[in-house]
């Protein structure tokens, strides 16, 4: 029987682990193609039997899904897609019953243009709710400034009756917010406060560095009031000691998430940074502009976040989610070595300390897909692909950029059994389901000791088992290996070893004397030598002196 949390004490996190649904590409039940609430609560047991604490749920809040949900229409109404408010409200229950606690993705930075307030902003220069958001005076043809949004085009949008641009960092249909007006920021608070009282125990802010922005001065994240802000949030909305807040935060560095995720609460639990997960992008390029990855240097980053949260902050840790490719597809291998180099790339990252992210599908060792362009549905892909073929790109070059980083590699339906669509939906799926669903699926992990699943469930109960994996320290091993990520835990009498070999061909590794005592925690591969790693072998030794 697991052990259950208390989760009414600040830092209840820092022994959980978390994993992230993407309602639309979880479970339908409906039979429109797309994953709705019912469809998670089917699956409450599995998400019990592997073991975690809390499900980060990508927006299900009202939406004309321009951006999936994350330009959001009303902050207090479940979108009909996804199923009604009792269905939002037996899932919480449900959940909570499990010792699962729902943490919900709230989209602070902007709304959607069909919001009721930008609705009221358009009307005229002095409703009410014009100074929700950001305009600017304009002729129509010379935007305020040459910022671009995330998605492509300008920043800015004219709307001629009012003389006027809106300022939006994201799609058209995605205005920013503007946080200097106070009433908004009440309003906000308010939403949050309607979900706590519904017993949701956390909440995923959207791009939550990015609020203070000043497009005068062409500022988008870290602006002047960010800390402001978050510190009224925290106090506005955030009361309970219990509730965890992770902000992502693409902007941060060491520093600034000290100060983000303070062990005052201050301001949040903890945060999403990236600059692990940037490490395969050329110098200066985008996403899209993709390098080999070198060992050393993901090392060195980890070691510097590690040590730099270590007592002062607390790190999120995770390889994938909706926005990302599947990490067995980016640094492990998704061929020959598919469960082996997942089963590694978990014990790297599980053995540290932090929060872990389990991204639906992650835990079964789900792939890339490659798709033709016309199958694609994010926004971002189709703008990218659109952009770069009118600047005279190879149009197969940038196919290669999308079947390597496009978001919808995340987003393929759940894999859950080897039947017709892979049991996500007896309609026709939103987005196409991977074609290896009759290999990698739940079902079939389920019935396998060896399993991608089983692998997950044991390191997730290892967290709760050994206190080192919450409060070691962190000192990294041969840090020049462009082979072997290895590094040690220490927690008083407590000590761990991860090694954890990041290529297909066996590599040198010699156990540290003073680690050669540890008994194995766990391993993707039977008892080796203390000398040699096999193939993606990963293990962790556990000592006490
Ligand atoms: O993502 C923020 C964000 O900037 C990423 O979308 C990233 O820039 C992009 O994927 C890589 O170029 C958050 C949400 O996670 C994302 O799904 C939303 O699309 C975005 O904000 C807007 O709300």
């Amino acid at each position: 029987m697991r052990k259950a949390l208390d989760k009414t004490q600040r830092g209840w996190w820092k022994q959980a682990v978390f994993y992230q649904i993407y309602p639309k590409s979880f479970q339908d039940t409906d039979g429109d193609g797309l994953g709705d609430l019912a469809g998670i609560l089917q699956h409450l047991d599995y998400l019990e039997t592997l073991g975690i604490d809390g499900i980060w749920l990508s927006p299900v809040f009202a939406s004309p899904q321009a951006d999936n949900g994350y330009d959001i229409s009303d902050y207090c109404a479940i979108d009909p897609l996804f199923g009604s408010m009792e269905d939002m409200e037996t899932l919480i229950r449900e959940a909570k019953k499990r010792g699962i606690s729902i943490i919900m993705d709230l989209v602070l930075n902007h709304s959607s243009d069909e919001h009721f307030w930008f609705r009221e902003a358009l009307k005229s220069r002095d409703n009410p709710y014009h100074d929700y958001y950001v305009w600017r005076d304009g002729d129509g043809i010379t935007p305020p400034n040459d910022m671009r949004a995330t998605f492509g085009g300008s920043a800015w949008t004219f709307v001629p009756h009012l003389g006027q641009y809106y300022f939006h960092q994201f799609a058209v249909k995605q205005p920013d917010l503007n946080w200097e007006n106070e009433s908004l920021r009440r309003e906000l608070y308010r939403a949050i406060r309607f979900w706590v009282d519904k017993g949701v125990e956390g909440f995923r802010l959207d791009v939550i560095d990015q609020i203070a922005k000043e497009p005068d001065r062409k500022i988008t994240a870290n602006g002047p009031r960010l800390h402001e802000y978050l510190r009224e949030l925290s106090r506005e909305a955030f009361r309970e000691e219990g509730l965890v807040t992770v902000g992502e935060t693409w902007s941060a560095n060491v520093p600034r998430a000290q100060v983000f995720s303070a062990p005052d609460g201050s301001e949040m639990s903890m945060v999403f940074q990236f600059e692990h997960i940037c490490l395969d992008q050329k110098p200066g390029g985008e996403k899209w502009d993709v390098m080999p990855l070198e060992l050393p240097k993901l090392k060195e980053c980890f070691c510097r976040w590690q040590q730099g949260l270590h007592e002062t902050g607390w790190n999120s840790l995770f390889f994938d989610n909706h926005d990302l490719p599947r990490i067995v597809s980016r640094w492990g291998d998704d061929g020959e070595y598919r469960e082996l180099s997942a089963k590694m790339l978990a014990t790297m990252l599980h053995g540290m300390q932090g929060t872990p992210y389990i991204y639906q599908g992650e835990e079964l060792g789900m792939t890339n897909i490659r798709l033709p362009i016309e199958q694609y549905d994010d926004l971002e892909i189709k703008n990218l692909y659109r952009e770069r073929v009118e600047q005279g790109y190879d149009p197969q070059d940038v196919m290669e950029s999308i079947w390597k980083r496009g978001r919808d590699n995340a987003r393929t339906p759940m894999q859950w059994s080897g039947d017709k669509n892979a049991g996500f939906t007896q309609g026709t799926p939103w987005l196409p389901v991977n074609p290896n669903y009759e290999t990698i699926n739940a079902q079939a992990a389920l019935k396998d000791p060896d399993s991608v699943f089983y692998y997950y469930q044991k390191l997730i109960s290892l967290r709760k088992t050994y206190p080192v994996f919450r409060d070691g320290d962190f000192r990294l091993l041969c840090p020049e290996d462009s082979r072997v990520f290895a590094y040690t835990r220490e927690s008083g009498c407590r000590h761990m070893l991860v090694a954890c070999n990041f290529t297909k061909e066996s590599a040198a590794f010699s156990v540290p004397e003073a680690c050669r005592d540890g008994r194995v925690l766990i391993s993707n591969y039977p008892q080796g030598d203390m000398e040699q790693l096999r193939p993606y072998e990963a293990k962790i030794l556990y000592w006490e002196t």
